[in-house]
């Protein structure tokens, strides 16, 4: 009798192994990668599906301040690269950790991890040495923005100060003023911790055009919408001087500024002045704050007042703005003297620079002291805050 159990068998056999093998040559598998923690770094190569037997060198890549560890999932090792032959489907983590960097700021504001007690402080301020941002002295609500604490000597700090100098009237400058505006040091520089803005007796000459004196008139380069703007400053005493600290929108289109045309060119006064302080020629016991502006016909507008102060060139005094969408406040020693309603009709909703500068002779500086030589304002800080 013929076994064919025995013949059956050989067949069952030769089947399976066939179908085995086709199997084994055939098939694929899933490589399944994860990173912990998640920001931590990459591998090369990504997820993904494999021949059966293939070789695969993974390389774990950290991000900046981690380190890889190691590799764990269905796998324990520690070096890499690592290779590994694919043969099933298989899940790899590629583990990192944290560097404990001496150097490392993690909201940026220049104030090291170990030595930030405000370790999440808000893009756009400025901290102390602590990391924490620095409260308006007078507002608890306004914090510093940008400023100039005149903590140098020298020449002013080029990254924050821009000078005004090329005369926008046909060789002069507006208002009938009889100076030319320089970056000569002479006219503005930095020292014994005050900036000083002097103007001087002396002839200057600017394509063809001489005046009998000289001055400085600096344009910040950082513009701001609303805000508190504090500057503790001593003025000049002589008559003919006419200090000022005040603002312009970014969007003027007057030759020379800092600002130029990158930000809008509509021209004065639909840019918007605010005049934080100013004092006329002759009487040094008064102070004007004055908005300047075309209102939503396109017509010109001012608003202002007078206020008595004292010994504005013997002792200084601060000299503020605060600036919302619905106000503007104008304040000496943190007392308001004017204010207008930032409504629809007025156009104090784009950003404003400042400038500082002394003009001699003019409309507001009027006559000039025949003696006259030089004078000077004298800057302890220039401050910008803004609320959260
Ligand atoms: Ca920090």
């Amino acid at each position: 009798m013929t076994n064919y159990s025995n013949y059956f068998g050989q067949i069952l056999i030769l089947i399976f192994s066939f179908f085995n093998l086709s199997c084994n040559d055939q098939k694929s598998h899933m490589l399944n990668i994860f990173v912990i923690p998640e920001n931590a770094g990459s591998v090369t190569p990504l997820s993904g599906v494999y021949d059966h037997g293939s070789n695969v060198v993974l390389e774990a890549i950290n991000n900046s301040d981690y380190e890889f560890t190691r590799w764990s999932g269905d796998i324990s090792e520690t070096s890499n690269p690592f290779s590994l032959t694919v043969e099933s489907e298989i899940n790899i983590v590629a583990e990192f950790s944290e560097l404990n960097l001496p150097s490392k700021d993690s909201d940026g504001d220049g104030v090291v991890d170990s030595n930030d007690l405000c370790p999440n402080t808000i893009s756009g301020f400025l901290v102390d040495d602590k990391g924490c941002k620095v409260k308006n002295e007078f507002d608890e609500n306004y914090f510093l923005v940008w400023g100039d604490e005149f903590s140098y000597d020298g020449n002013l700090d080029n990254s924050k100060w821009h000078h005004q100098i090329i005369p926008p009237n046909n060789g002069s400058w507006w208002n009938g003023e009889a100076q030319h505006y320089t970056n000569n040091s002479k006219n503005s520089f930095v020292s014994e911790g005050t900036m000083k803005i002097v103007a001087i007796k002396e002839n200057y000459t600017v394509d063809n055009s001489t005046k009998n004196y000289t001055s400085a008139r600096l344009n910040s380069k950082f513009g701001f919408k609303y805000g508190r703007v504090d500057v503790r400053a001593k003025l000049p005493s002589t008559e003919g001087t006419w200090p000022a600290i005040w603002t312009l929108g970014t969007n003027i289109n007057e030759v020379g500024n800092y600002f130029g045309d990158s930000q809008g060119s509509v021209g004065w006064p639909k840019c918007g002045e605010i005049d934080i302080m100013e004092q006329n020629g002759w009487n040094k016991n008064e102070l004007y704050g004055y908005f300047h502006y075309a209102n939503s016909q396109g017509v010109y507008n001012s608003h202002g007042d007078v206020t008595n102060i004292n010994n504005t060139s013997g002792t200084y005094h601060v000299y503020s703005m605060e600036w919302t969408k619905d106000k503007i406040r104008i304040l000496v020693d943190n007392k308001e003297f004017v204010s207008l309603n930032n409504t629809a009709d007025v156009p104090f909703d784009n950003p404003h620079y400042l400038l500082l500068n002394i003009a001699i002779g003019g409309n507001l500086g009027g006559d000039i002291d025949p003696s006259f030589s030089q004078d000077i304002m004298e800057v302890d800080y220039v401050r910008v805050f803004q609320k959260e």
